[in-house]
């Protein structure tokens, strides 16, 4: 069985120089009691930001930036730790939303060199998923797709769920997401954004910490920009998209069977002709343009995903750097993989042909892991 892992990233050392220069979230930040700086990337860490600003005693903010974020001989490590035989890497969020438009066209093209760069270093080893300049004119964005697809080691692109600005059901994108799938490349779409910070209410920042943003903005935010995109029509338009959903697609394997209700129900959808004949049900979209990661951390999470899509489109990951071990050492095990190994032997039976396909075979296949 080979291992390889879908969902891992990393900043590499050109974007952290970027985020050490700024001022507000994404950005890097030392304190004087704390040896690693801090990587603060979410609206729910602006108040802790702001307190540890002020006072030297309160909690940090953010995370710590250890060398897993950025070092590409710490990935390979983290690797052999785990036996994984495959990454496909890709830039954490919030990739270069912040970036203004004159700016972002030239950090995609170096941050996917650099990318490119690190799997050549590994070859076999390494792929990745490349980085867009959301933010730059549509010409910029069709030449930075053109120029991924000539990237050796390019097997896709990570996206945001805000896509140009205004989500992924924006008929703006349309033509962007065409150029994806025509260049045969898979989108891995991932949160950032989460929720907005008052769902989390007044106790969340100070008591809560990074639990309800993480567990359930994340999922939420995923799940809300892939039902855009079934309602405004944007799978039946791209009928080539292909897209892997983090976290084992967010709530939607749950929660389809009611999406699929609503519209049925829908006096509006029904009066416009949108539920009539030849209409694909969400079922079958998650059925035929849709792959899961398996980044879900329980047999029962995992089980719901194999039933919406079919073991044949599950593709294990880590998150690493993210959910680090608190209490044993960082260079060892992450308790964070194993439990999302184990959910794939509990779900599937330890040495399946299903779990083979989930721990790598899936991935080989659906990503053409097997040629250079
Ligand atoms: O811990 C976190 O904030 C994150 C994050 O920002 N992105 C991610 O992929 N996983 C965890």
């Amino acid at each position: 069985m080979r291992v390889v892992d879908i969902h891992t990233h990393m900043y590499p050392p050109s974007y952290i120089k970027i985020l050490e220069s700024r001022s507000a979230i994404p950005l890097v930040r030392t304190f004087p009691q704390a040896a690693d700086p801090r990587l603060i990337l979410l609206e729910a860490e602006v108040k802790s930001l702001e307190e540890a600003t002020q006072d030297a005693t309160a909690k940090l903010p953010g995370r710590p930036l250890t060398s897993h974020f950025a070092s590409l001989a710490q990935k390979v490590h983290f690797m052999d730790t785990h036996g994984i035989d495959i990454s496909v890497i890709s830039l954490a969020n919030p990739w270069l939303d912040f970036l203004s438009a004159s700016e972002s066209g030239k950090m995609a093209e170096s941050v996917n060199e650099e990318f490119s760069r690190m799997c050549s270093e590994h070859p076999g080893r390494l792929f990745f998923f490349a980085t867009l300049p959301l933010t730059a004119p549509l010409e910029t964005l069709l030449a930075a797709v053109s120029h991924v697809q000539g990237l050796k080691y390019c097997r896709g692109i990570i996206l945001g769920t805000t896509g140009l600005g205004k989500g992924l059901d924006d008929p703006a994108l349309l033509p962007i997401l065409e150029a994806v799938a025509a260049a045969h490349l898979t989108v891995f779409l991932h949160p950032h954004y989460g929720l907005p910070n008052e769902v989390w209410g007044p106790r969340a920042s100070a008591e809560y910490g990074h639990v309800l943003p993480l567990a359930l903005g994340f999922p939420m935010e995923t799940t809300i920009a892939v039902t855009r995109m079934y309602l405004a029509g944007v799978f039946d338009k791209v009928r080539d998209l292909r897209m892997i959903l983090a976290h084992s697609g967010g709530t939607l394997p749950f929660l389809a069977g009611r999406i699929e209700s609503c519209v049925l129900h829908d006096g509006q959808l029904v009066r416009e002709g949108k539920v009539g004949k030849g209409r694909r049900t969400v079922w079958e979209v998650l059925k035929e343009q849709i792959y899961l990661d398996a980044v879900i951390y329980s047999e029962v999470g995992l089980k719901a995903a194999i039933d919406a899509t079919g073991a044949d489109r599950l593709m294990f990951g880590t998150d690493h750097p993210f959910f680090p071990p608190l209490e044993t050492d960082e260079q060892g095990e992450w308790e964070s993989v194993s439990l999302n190994a184990a959910a794939v032997t509990k779900a599937v039976g330890e040495g399946s042909g299903e779990a083979t396909a989930i721990m790598g075979g899936n991935a080989i296949s659906i990503l053409r892991l097997d040629q250079d």
